[in-house]
């Protein structure tokens, strides 16, 4: 009831970080393209394979100042058993997806106050998803009413003939390619997310788009992970051009980020052969990183930033970019540009990553040696913090409790009935 969301409300406006003064507002009615890199890890960045670069065009987003990108190097992904429906959750909501299952699915019907809703009510956006796939997947055609979503362009609006689907779906490609008419043709400012296919397990990938020799470890799956991460940089770079040509690139807010791993650790094997080391459990925690990359119109990029995050801060991190404060909607995560940004990195297990060290299964790991270390007094409150911020998030979505919160005076509740997607709906 109303008593247990103000101990969330509580617990959320105590964790608040102040936006950073020189940023707050700064993309205001700017349009934001978010693009979704699909089970891409962190380790891929500068990773050279057959002594070639596997993603040479995100790493000069990472290293070519003059593209004005900040690259999060210490970003996790936060993800459980939703995967991709869980970083959606996580990053347009602020909450963390449930210990079991997917929200997407068995929370679908819940109240959100997400941020394609919240960016439409104080400064007039429109909002898209852009994705290559049926929108029955995940319960996507569901939940996007609750968040507020205006358009989802879904697979019945794309070519989906034979020679540009593959695995799951359209291929990136194709994708992006007809995208730009998508984009082109909302109303401004738009809020756009669009999510990628072709980096997805099993790593498919047709001959003629192949344009790096997998790699050798015999495992064919992890093998195949370097050509399609190659062909979605590929796929990329090609978005970016377009997004120029069409006049959408320069004044955007661009936000690039991975969901989730991609290789479990059932290939720990095959891992060990790439990197060279030993995956241990910490080797593991710390290869959940996943990119962050963002531009924003107007301000210089910081090349790389070492803060610890994760995906539960990029909502508070985007408010605030756009000039609305945070602290009046209930969110787990912190503005990433703030200098109060809370930088522990909760994983949905309960364990998680500090900047000093990483919290596995009640065991300390220095991160800068891997050794274990005992625990004092602070980690063991710390572990307290975390336990109790994933069971207000699941108090939060069990109970449906943001029926019961008023985040501003102007706020009005989202009506999942005024949202209707697919193409012969419209
Ligand atoms: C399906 C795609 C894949 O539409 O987003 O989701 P995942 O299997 O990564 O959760
Ligand atoms: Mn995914």
């Amino acid at each position: 009831d109303s008593s247990d969301v103000t101990e969330v409300e509580n617990y959320t406006k105590n964790k608040y970080a102040e936006p950073n003064s020189k940023l707050f507002g700064v993309a205001k009615e700017k349009n934001i393209i978010k693009i979704h890199l699909e089970s891409f890890q962190s380790f891929l960045i500068d990773y050279k394979l057959h002594g070639e670069e596997v993603t040479p065009f995100l790493n000069s987003l990472v290293h070519d100042q003059s593209k004005n990108f900040t690259y999060f190097d210490n970003f996790f992904h936060q993800t459980e058993q939703g995967k991709t429906a869980d970083a959606e959750l996580i990053l347009d909501n602020s909450i963390y997806g449930l210990p079991q299952g997917a929200a997407f699915v068995t929370k679908g019907k819940n109240t959100y106050q997400a941020l394609p809703a919240i960016l439409d009510q104080q400064q007039g956006y429109t909002s898209a998803v852009l994705h290559g796939d049926k929108r029955s997947f995940w319960n996507r055609d569901e939940i996007y009413k609750q968040f507020g979503i205006d358009k989802f362009f879904d697979s019945s609006y794309y070519d989906m003939s034979e020679d540009q689907v593959i695995n799951y779906g359209l291929k990136d490609k194709p994708f992006f390619k007809e995208s730009i008419p998508l984009l082109e043709s909302m109303e401004q400012p738009f809020y756009s997310h669009l999510i990628t296919l072709t980096n997805h397990h099993p790593y498919l990938i047709d001959e003629e788009d192949a344009t790096i020799e997998p790699a050798e470890t015999g495992d064919p799956s992890v093998d195949r992970y370097f050509q399609t991460a190659r062909y979605l940089d590929e796929s990329l770079e090609q978005f970016f051009n377009d997004l120029k040509e069409a006049g959408l690139y320069d004044d955007s807010v661009i936000m690039i980020y991975g969901d989730h791993y991609g290789i479990s650790e059932n290939h720990n094997n095959a891992m060990e052969q790439l990197l060279g080391e030993e995956i241990t459990p910490f080797k593991n925690a710390q290869l959940q990183r996943v990119p962050f990359m963002i531009k924003i119109p107007g301000v210089e990029g910081q090349g790389i930033n070492h803060e610890y995050s994760g995906e539960i801060d990029v909502m508070p991190t985007l408010l605030h970019l756009m000039g609305i404060d945070a602290q009046n909607y209930i969110q787990f995560g912190t503005d990433m540009f703030s200098k109060d940004h809370k930088d522990f990195v909760i994983f949905r297990n309960g364990d998680f990553v500090t900047p000093k060290y990483t919290s596995l299964g009640g065991t300390y790991y220095d991160n800068s040696t891997g050794e274990e270390i005992e625990e004092t007094e602070q980690m063991k409150e710390l572990k307290e913090t975390v336990r109790h911020e994933l069971e207000l998030s699941d108090k939060l979505l069990f109970g449906d409790l943001l029926r019961f919160y008023t985040p501003t005076d102007d706020w009005k509740p989202v009506d999942a009935s005024d949202y209707m997607y697919g193409k012969d709906a419209t």
